[in-house]
């Protein structure tokens, strides 16, 4: 029987990767959208003849509940969330409604409509924050830094909480950054491709970062997808670290993705903007994949280098197209 999966969040990166790795795998695919005054939904426009779409908003239990009574999933992948860090702080009331008790909706509602579905929640490094252990772990204690991070322990425990309290298959994935040339810009790495192209194609001459020495674990947003996916399948529900157990600086990133460019040394472009310095940073993440080739078969298939060679090649070509060189 052809299975159908619900996936919050279609209109983001991972949501646009986990559609198209779902439709390989012969899934009815169903997408949650909000609405809103203009339609550009630019990741998924490729999508559009091979996926269903329904209304809903992580703000209002109803139309979950009522949408999934509608659609009948076997699997929901919960993706949406205020998902940019700094925004947390501006907007720290609306990231913990949507990213935290966001959550607590989607549980609520599957409890409702049919408790045998499965449901897949977006975990984040973020939780680990100010980090206590190196590498971190399914076991690592959180310590976030922001509201996001806040949001994101709630949404985790609360997920355990109805795994626990109700018997739901109810999953964290605990995953760490993952890009792609379908990152948003706002995002460090998409930042750096796209200045990067700009400054190739003659249209800007500098980029300007905030904090160059954060560090993270990188991988591509193509291969996180396969383990989401990979912790539904498995007998029992559990909580799993996805990561490549790399880490490399925002340093180390501009200075790989300008030289993939051709434009020699980052130093003279990147100029450093207290704009962009948060108010509470986090300084190290490095994850543990181990469990997750241990217990799922899962690794990573894309190097740090390739990932910052594919995001800048994208960004260079886009904009190729968009000036008509
Ligand atoms: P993203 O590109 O920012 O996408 C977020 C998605 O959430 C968009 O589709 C957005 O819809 C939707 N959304 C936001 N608020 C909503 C609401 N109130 N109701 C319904 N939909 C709403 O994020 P991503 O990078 O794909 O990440 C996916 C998930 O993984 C997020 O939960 C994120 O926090 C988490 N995560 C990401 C990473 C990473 O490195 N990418 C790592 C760990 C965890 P619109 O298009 O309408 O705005
Ligand atoms: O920042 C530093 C910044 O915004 C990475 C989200 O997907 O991953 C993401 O959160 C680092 C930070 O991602 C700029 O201070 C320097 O240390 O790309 P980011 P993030 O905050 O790590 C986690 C796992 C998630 O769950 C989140 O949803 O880069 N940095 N200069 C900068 N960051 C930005 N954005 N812009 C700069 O100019």
């Amino acid at each position: 029987m052809q299975k159908t999966a619900l996936i919050t969040g279609i209109t983001g990166q991972d949501g646009s990767y986990l559609a198209e790795f779902l439709l390989t795998q012969g899934y009815r695919v169903v997408g949650m959208t909000r609405r809103t005054s203009t339609d550009v939904h630019e990741r998924i426009a490729h999508l559009v003849d091979d996926i269903e779409f329904v209304s809903g908003d992580l703000l209002d239990q109803t139309s979950i509940t009522k949408l999934l009574d509608q659609v009948r999933p076997q699997e929901v992948y919960n993706l949406a969330a205020q998902s940019f860090v700094p925004t947390s702080w501006q907007q720290p009331v609306l990231t913990g409604e949507f990213t935290a008790l966001g959550v607590t909706r989607v549980l609520e509602a599957i409890r409702a409509v049919d408790p045998a579905i499965r449901v897949y929640q977006a975990s984040s490094s973020e939780m680990f924050g100010k980090v206590t252990e190196v590498p971190q772990r399914e076991s690592t204690p959180f310590y976030p830094r922001s509201p996001y991070g806040v949001a994101k322990v709630y949404g985790h425990w609360i997920t355990v909480n109805y795994r626990e309290s109700y018997d739901l298959f109810a999953v964290s994935g605990i995953l760490f950054n993952h890009e792609s040339p379908r990152r948003g810009k706002e995002f460090v790495t998409r930042k750096i491709s796209d200045g990067v192209a700009r400054i190739k194609h003659g249209l800007t001459r500098e980029l300007r970062l905030g904090n160059l020495d954060a560090k993270r674990d990188w991988g591509f947003a193509g291969d996180y997808v396969r383990a989401m996916w990979l912790m539904l399948q498995q007998e029992r529900p559990d909580d799993v670290v996805i990561a490549t157990g790399r880490t490399h600086s925002v340093r180390d990133f501009a200075r790989t993705a300008f030289q993939a460019a051709g434009l020699g040394s980052y130093e003279d472009y990147v100029v450093m903007d207290p704009r962009f310095v948060r108010p509470a940073e986090v300084d190290l993440l490095v994850g543990d994949p181990s469990k997750a080739k241990r217990d799922l078969g899962w690794e990573p298939q894309v190097s740090f280098e390739a990932l910052v060679e594919m995001m800048v090649q994208a960004d260079i070509e886009r904009y190729a197209r968009a000036v008509g060189a």
